[in-house]
């Protein structure tokens, strides 16, 4: 009995750290980081995120910085409601729920008249593996895994 158990509870855990796999880092503005007069509607039109993915928002420490901000703020560039400041130059966020997010520069006028404002919105399931590349991999290695402990099942079970 235990050990079946177990097994149920290692196969689940092989199967979480699977799918974990799957979460996506993106680096915002790509080579051209979080700079002045970049086109971030643009840059994230094409992309859908998921809660567990992560930005990355790279620039020169002491010359920008990434304000998490309500839709109001971003709309009108306040700075003084941000629910929290990043000022490491390689800053990572992990999305964490569903919904709309914004984020903007704190310094100067970048918000305003520099562009320096990025609003995505986090959608809560994250798509189906895709048949391809390294995924394809991980989840065939997965079930080895468990045709591998099923086949030694009932060693356990005797
Ligand atoms: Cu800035």
């Amino acid at each position: 009995m235990a050990a079946s158990c177990s097994t149920i509870v290692f196969i689940m855990t092989v199967f979480a750290l699977a799918t974990s796999i799957s979460a996506t880092e993106y680096i915002v503005g790509d080579q051209n980081g979080w700079s002045l007069d970049f086109d971030y509607q643009t840059w994230t039109k094409d992309k859908v995120f998921y809660v567990g993915d992560k930005l990355v928002f790279n620039y020169a420490p002491g010359v920008h910085n990434v304000m998490k901000v309500d839709g109001t703020a971003f709309q009108q560039c306040i700075t003084s409601s941000s629910n929290g400041t990043l000022t490491s130059g390689r800053d990572i966020i992990t999305l964490q729920t569903p919904g709309r997010k914004w984020y903007i520069c704190g310094f100067g006028k970048h918000c305003e008249l520099r562009n320096m404002k990025l609003a995505i919105t986090v959608q809560a399931m994250s798509p189906a593996p895709s048949p391809s590349t390294s995924s394809t991999l991980s989840v065939s290695t997965t079930y080895g895994f468990v045709v591998a402990l099923f086949s030694g099942l009932p060693l356990f079970l005797v």
